[in-house]
């Protein structure tokens, strides 16, 4: 893990004729302040990134400050997207991701499609050696066309990207058929620098762990809501996928059992646009376990869920029905 130091450096000149009146001064100031209540600390700054898609492609900063961070996704395309922050290890770019391993998950797929099971398994057996070194970090989870989300997560200084794999006519967004171009796939380096952003509050906390997600603290609430997420466990699943946690709007009792069949890539319609519901954001995987991270919804009256993206998820119990009155 690549740690850089931020160092602060203080110079101060003070010139030599006034040194002397100007210390009494300060020590008057000094003794006054201290008969004064102290306040606490405020720390209102925001360590945002916006990303906006556009045209099946991200478009944003590849810079933020490390610390607490929050990641806004403007969908500006008709189609739902999403933006997973997946950490490099030391030495992986952005374009080793796309072509060494987005190639490997198109072609996989492709054969998936065609029945090939034993050059499924071949091509899977071919991913790159560093592929268990990449950490899953957050980011905002689906949210459909025109719309926003936003999630806030820790972010260690390093080099990431952000992926967005939903598909389009079975092509995932994140894969480029050209060598050394990206795609639906945004580099962004997280600097040394501390961000200085106050780890969020929230009204109501997920957990999520074996037993899937549990809401644990606080209430749910119409309007903007602020919503901690306990990732005590981050279970991988055999389809390579993780725990995570996205909101859908239930306009019809018939939405549930639509959302949770399209939530496996792994088959033809799976994350296939147009999707068969709304998604109204949340966050990806985060890891190690025992993080925390958070996501903003904005929630009127109606019926949702939490849902996460895995085959069968209401089996994994990453399905959490809800009501907003
Ligand atoms: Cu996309």
């Amino acid at each position: 893990m690549k740690i850089i130091k931020k160092t602060l450096l203080f110079v101060c000149i003070l010139a030599s004729v006034v040194a002397c009146d100007r210390s009494t001064e300060q020590t008057q100031e000094i003794s006054i302040a201290e008969k004064q209540p102290k306040a606490e600390p405020v720390n209102e700054s925001v360590n945002l990134l916006e990303i906006n898609a556009s045209g099946m492609r991200f478009e944003s900063n590849n810079t933020i400050l490390s610390g607490w961070t929050t990641i806004r996704l403007n969908n500006k395309d008709n189609m739902l997207h999403f933006a997973m922050v997946v950490r490099l290890p030391d030495g992986v770019t952005a374009t080793m991701y796309s072509d060494d391993l987005g190639s490997v998950f198109q072609k996989g797929y492709d054969l998936m499609l065609e029945g090939k099971s034993e050059e499924v398994a071949a091509v899977f057996d071919a991913i790159p050696d560093w592929v268990p070194r990449l950490t899953y970090q957050g980011g905002p989870g689906f949210v459909s066309g025109n719309s926003s989300a936003q999630s806030t997560q820790y972010l260690e200084p390093g080099n990431y990207i952000i992926e967005c794999y939903i598909k389009t006519n079975g092509i995932f967004h994140s894969y480029s058929p050209v060598p050394g171009q990206l795609a639906m796939l945004l580099p962004l380096t997280v600097a040394g620098t501390p961000g200085g952003m106050a780890e969020p509050s929230a009204n109501a906390t997920l957990t999520i762990n074996e037993s899937g997600i549990q809401l644990t603290g606080g209430e749910l609430k119409a309007g903007k809501n602020s919503i901690r997420v306990n990732f005590d466990t981050q279970i991988r699943f055999p389809s390579f996928v993780g725990q995570d946690v996205h909101v859908i709007r239930i306009d019809s009792v018939a939405d549930i059992q639509a959302a949770l069949d399209w939530m496996d890539w792994q088959t033809p319609n799976g994350l296939l646009v147009p999707s068969p519901v709304t998604f109204l954001g949340g966050i990806n995987d985060v890891m190690p376990s025992g993080s925390s991270a958070f996501f903003s919804v904005d929630l009127s009256p109606g019926r949702y869920a939490f849902i996460g993206e895995a085959p069968e998820a209401d089996k994994k119990g990453l399905l959490l029905e809800f009501e907003i009155r």
